[in-house]
């Protein structure tokens, strides 16, 4: 494959300060281990909406939505043009809102599919502005490439120009739901509130715990989440780097423990990457201002440099 790098420093969804220092920790790491990875792949640079975080909150349970939707529309059209270039993007993110735009840019390109969506995070990010408990968009890509509202769970209400961004964070591209809930695929979820169970329990979305892949193994687990995916034409990965046990991410906002080792998550990823309809990869959430030593960056680049060699083996 054709890999092309598209970086997004963009941190405005997290609750905590420092995730669009990520991609640059992540390059730190490779000078470190010697690597000469980034000077192989054609790279772009998204633009960013990062100083809104000096700026008053407008939307208490959609925190700087604006910027958002703005940081959805440019990742989007950088993600669709270059599948229509017929290049395979991997993108380096800062906080998890990103991924929205990411789907939203797979969809735009590939309108007929139908896609697939493997979300590796400690969370399900399926939360909506109705439902929110941090008011934080990291924890809510997944609801806007649903197209879901959540009504059902409703905790509060939400003022007219928010809602109507929110519409706009959905239909971005014309494309109202461009994931079938079904066809969402969860690994290592473990910190998750009520009203995002009870979308998981409505639409019958997969989870697929950490025992899990600790003890059937990465070909294993793999196995049975393509099959879960198997009337999917295209699949997205999607690698928050909190999937991993808190005892080494430290180096994220939001660490959670009973996460997966490195080595699991390495070898699992590695397995999607070669299966033929993976269309997209992305990292996120690496936080080097919370870390010691750099190391969740490390682990981030390790995972990055051995999925991209599978990938450029297929
Ligand atoms: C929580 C935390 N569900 C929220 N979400 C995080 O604020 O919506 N997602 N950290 O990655
Ligand atoms: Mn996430
Ligand atoms: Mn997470
Ligand atoms: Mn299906």
């Amino acid at each position: 494959k054709n890999i092309k790098l598209i970086e997004v420093p963009s941190e405005i969804g997290a609750g905590t300060r420092g995730a669009s220092l990520g991609i640059d920790a992540i390059k730190i790491a490779a000078l470190d281990f010697m690597s000469n990875f980034f000077v192989h792949f054609p790279s772009e640079k998204i633009e960013v909406e990062n100083n809104l975080l000096f700026e008053p909150i407008k939307s208490p349970y959609a925190k700087r939505i604006q910027g958002v939707l703005t940081m959805y529309e440019r990742i989007s059209k950088a993600v669709s043009e270059s599948i229509k270039g017929n290049f395979f993007p991997v993108i380096l993110s800062g906080d998890h809102s990103n991924a929205g735009g990411t789907i939203a840019g797979i969809k735009i390109a590939k309108p007929k599919s139908k896609l697939g969506v493997i979300w590796i995070d400690a969370h399900a990010d399926l939360h909506t502005p109705y439902t929110t408990p941090s008011g934080n968009m990291h924890g809510m890509p997944l609801s806007t490439a649903i197209a879901e509202d959540n009504e059902e769970s409703k905790v509060h209400e939400v003022d007219e120009k928010t809602a109507a961004m929110w519409n706009q964070l959905k239909g971005l591209g014309k494309i109202a739901q461009k994931v079938d809930p079904e066809d969402i695929v969860f690994i290592s979820l473990r910190d998750f509130e009520k009203e995002e169970k009870h979308l998981i329990e409505k639409y019958g979305m997969k989870v697929i715990t950490t025992a899990e892949v600790r003890r059937n193994g990465a070909e294993s687990v793999s196995r049975k989440v393509l099959r879960y995916l198997s009337d999917c034409t295209d699949i997205y990965v999607s690698f928050d780097v909190d999937s991993l046990d808190s005892a080494i991410s430290r180096g994220t906002g939001t660490p959670v423990g009973n996460g997966l080792r490195e080595r699991e998550a390495e070898d699992l990823i590695s397995k999607f990457m070669q299966n033929r309809k993976i269309c997209c990869f992305e990292i996120t959430e690496v936080n080097p201002t919370l870390d010691k030593e750099n190391l969740m960056a490390e682990i981030a680049f390790n995972i990055l440099q051995r999925s991209v060699n599978v990938l450029m083996m297929n």
